[in-house]
């Protein structure tokens, strides 16, 4: 039994104090049961809780740590930057290399605006795309998720999914009444929505490979017939890679999947783990945004220099080294193989998803296409398998609607542990 005395006496005084005693739902683990660990430090591709115990990490941050916790490039950018003041409100040089950055990698983007989460990114995207088109409604796909915007909170997935709400409370029926909502995967019905409310669709927004409903795949063509029936429809497509971005392929899932979007939003991974996010694509859509256009959206923190040494220090190093993915496309396989082995091993046929490094094991026969078949997961069963992995020093994401993203940082040690582990806790949870 794993001692967590600290996590659970800070857990007992967070409830007291903060909703639920976190600062995301998703942290809570009411979706598998027991208490949160609570994080004191985490080095390459280990985290380490208050009471001392190692983890092997798979979620690095929910996409960014691509090269795992504390990478010394990154920690030496913001040393770097500290002595230059922490805030300014005010343009900066490396605002400025940072989009020439961004420009660089990403071949859709022709101009980017930086913001502080990958939330506002999505929020300031679909009100660029209505600027533009002078168009209302919006469509999103069942269990996709684009952070707690309130246009996004309709069958939303992740931490809404997880913890039962995927229509949130608060959000009016006038603003549910503008996101439309199809099945991932299915063309059809997206054809169908953009037929019934023809002229009024500004945009369609998805996920290129979904991270929150667990990491659900496009069937082969999806993302192109999204594109042609944008073209058809004057319709903006907007690919939300807040965490395929830079994890995928260093032009993101669009470079790995060659799909043009109109425009992209991107996340937390472009601060190398600090809190930012930015949209960009077209010259002449962006230009709708203030204070050249009149889509309003703006920003304090926005651009900030200690985000932004960390995210171009990370964005730099990751396109000088390009064998980080190809590494971290080799580890996961790996992780992803031994998996399989040890299902066959124990005569069970769960279904594992997985592109680059990405994965999930969804405690499911069916195939995971979309949310529906999503949730035929038996997610009891997942929340013993969290907690089996988490005793063995393996720590997951704490829903099964969530894919798990793997770090450079991991060790042929490391994924020997995983596999050992996956296969002990398979065994006691599956009662082989
Ligand atoms: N799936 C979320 C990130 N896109 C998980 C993070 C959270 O909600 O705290």
């Amino acid at each position: 039994m794993l001692n967590t005395h600290k996590s659970q006496e800070l857990f007992n005084k967070a409830k007291e104090i903060i909703p639920g005693g976190v600062n995301s739902p998703v942290r809570a683990f009411k979706a598998v049961g027991g208490n949160p660990l609570f994080i004191k430090s985490a080095k390459g591709a280990y985290l380490y809780d208050e009471d001392g115990n190692q983890y092997i990490e798979l979620i690095n941050s929910w996409g960014p740590m691509i090269l795992g916790h504390a990478h010394p490039v990154i920690e030496e950018a913001i040393r770097n930057a500290i002595p230059n003041s922490l805030s300014y409100g005010a343009p900066t040089r490396i605002e400025v290399e940072m989009a020439e950055q961004i420009i660089g990698m990403v071949k859709s983007i022709e101009k980017v605006r930086m913001v502080n989460s990958g939330t506002e990114a999505c929020m300031a995207a679909i009100r660029v795309a209505r600027g533009y088109t002078g168009k209302s409604k919006i469509i999103k796909f069942e269990g996709c998720y684009h952070g707690h915007g309130d246009s996004f909170l309709i069958a939303a997935g992740s931490g809404a999914v997880t913890m039962g709400t995927p229509d949130s409370a608060g959000v009016t029926q006038g603003v549910a009444n503008d996101t439309l909502t199809a099945k991932y995967n299915n063309l059809a019905e997206v054809e169908q929505l953009l037929e019934s409310n023809k002229g009024q669709v500004a945009a369609i927004i998805v996920e290129p490979v979904v991270g929150n409903m667990g990491c659900v795949l496009p069937a082969k063509g999806f993302l192109e017939g999204l594109r042609s029936l944008c073209d058809q429809h004057q319709t903006l497509l907007i690919l939300d890679e807040v965490m395929t971005g830079f994890r995928l392929s260093k032009g993101g899932a669009q470079e790995l999947l060659n799909i043009q979007p109109d425009l992209t939003t991107l996340g937390k991974i472009i601060g190398g783990g600090m809190p930012v996010g930015a949209y960009g694509g077209r010259k002449e859509i962006m230009d709708c945004v203030a204070p050249v256009g009149k889509v309003y959206q703006a920003g304090t923190l926005s651009g900030n220099p200690i985000a932004m040494s960390a995210g171009l220090a990370m964005l730099r190093y990751l396109e000088q080294h390009p064998e980080v993915y190809t590494n971290t496309v080799h580890i996961t396989k790996q992780l992803v193989n031994g998996m399989r082995e040890n299902m066959k091993k124990l005569g069970l046929n769960y279904t594992i998803t997985q592109l680059g490094s990405m994965f999930s094991l969804f405690f499911t026969e069916a195939a995971v296409t979309d949310f529906d078949s999503a949730k035929t997961s038996n997610t009891e069963l997942f929340g013993k398998y969290f907690r089996a992995m988490l005793e063995r020093g393996v720590y997951l994401a704490p829903s099964q609607y969530e894919s798990l993203f793997v770090s450079n940082a991991l060790s042929e040690a490391d994924i020997k542990h995983y596999i050992q582990a996956n296969y002990e806790a398979l065994k006691e949870v599956a009662g082989k």
